[in-house]
């Protein structure tokens, strides 16, 4: 039987800074259709990886560094570790799949111009104890702050899980993120998308995708970490 330190290990060694598992009887609180065993009815454990971002990225005068990292780090890195997480896992007994970090996924309100991951990556990454979730709506690791992307498998084995955090890691009574927000997407709860994606996701003048704001990321205290 295949033990979490191992698997871990091995996320790490592919390319993982952060590697945390969650038990899948811990989704039932997650909306239906996008619970673990709605994706993979076999699905025993959810193995969450994250790779962090350099801070320092919001210190250019650019917005070309933050979309390039954006791109490689969630779409490309992330889904490879995945991926290969998932091969490895397969030559030990384990099957697995890999969830994508960002596209493509099934759920879409063209109206409200709303998506939906087929899970949803920070509630994962929170059930298996990578940190919380701020008024932002982003995950807050305690050693990287949100500067981290998050991908996952869902493997089919019964993998020691690790604890949820219990403390928040929001500060009392701050709405940073919220004030700074320039479409006025957040709530403290969730982001209305259709404000959110119409801001800041469009191409530059050579048609290149620019991701143009992530005001909600860089001004939070907890930005690099608790
Ligand atoms: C769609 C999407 C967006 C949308 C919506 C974001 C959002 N808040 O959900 C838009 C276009 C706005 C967006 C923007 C950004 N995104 Co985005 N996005 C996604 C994507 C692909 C799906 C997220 C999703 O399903 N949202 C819909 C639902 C879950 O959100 P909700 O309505 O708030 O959910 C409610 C219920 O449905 C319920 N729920 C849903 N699932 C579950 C599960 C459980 C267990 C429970 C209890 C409840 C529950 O709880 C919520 C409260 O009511 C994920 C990748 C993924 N697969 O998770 C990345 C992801 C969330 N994005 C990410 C990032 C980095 C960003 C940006 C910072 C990019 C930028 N501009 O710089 C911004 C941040 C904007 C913001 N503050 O949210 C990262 C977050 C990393 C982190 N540290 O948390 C992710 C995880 C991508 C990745 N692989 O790393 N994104
Ligand atoms: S990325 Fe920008 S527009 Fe979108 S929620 Fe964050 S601050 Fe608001
Ligand atoms: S800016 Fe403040 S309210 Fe927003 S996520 Fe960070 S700590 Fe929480």
């Amino acid at each position: 039987m295949i033990k979490s330190e191992d698997v871990k290990k091995k996320a790490k060694k592919l390319g993982a800074d952060l590697c945390g598992i969650a038990y899948v009887d811990r989704f039932g609180s997650a909306p239906e259709g996008f619970r673990p065993t709605d994706v993979y009815p076999a699905c025993r454990s959810v193995i969450v990886v994250a790779r962090r971002l350099p801070p320092a990225i919001f210190e250019a005068r650019s917005r070309s560094p933050y979309s390039m990292v954006s791109e490689t780090e969630r779409v490309q890195a992330l889904d490879t570790v995945a991926v290969e997480l998932c091969n490895w896992l397969y030559d030990h007994g384990v099957n697995a799949l890999p969830v994508p970090s960002d596209a493509p996924y099934d759920f879409w309100d063209p109206v409200r111009k709303q998506g939906r991951g087929i899970i949803s990556l920070k509630h994962a990454a929170e059930l298996a104890g990578l940190g919380r979730i701020g008024k932002n709506t982003l995950l807050v690791n305690k050693k990287y702050g949100n500067m981290i992307n998050l991908g996952a498998v869902l493997a089919d084995a019964d993998l020691r899980p690790d604890r949820p955090v219990k403390e928040t890691y929001c500060i009392a009574g701050c709405r940073k993120c919220l004030d700074a927000c320039p479409s006025g997407a957040l709530d403290g709860v969730t982001a209305d998308q259709k404000r959110c994606r119409e801001y800041t996701y469009r191409p530059n003048r050579r048609g290149q995708e620019i991701v143009w704001c992530s005001e909600c990321r860089r001004v939070c205290p907890r930005s690099s970490g608790v």
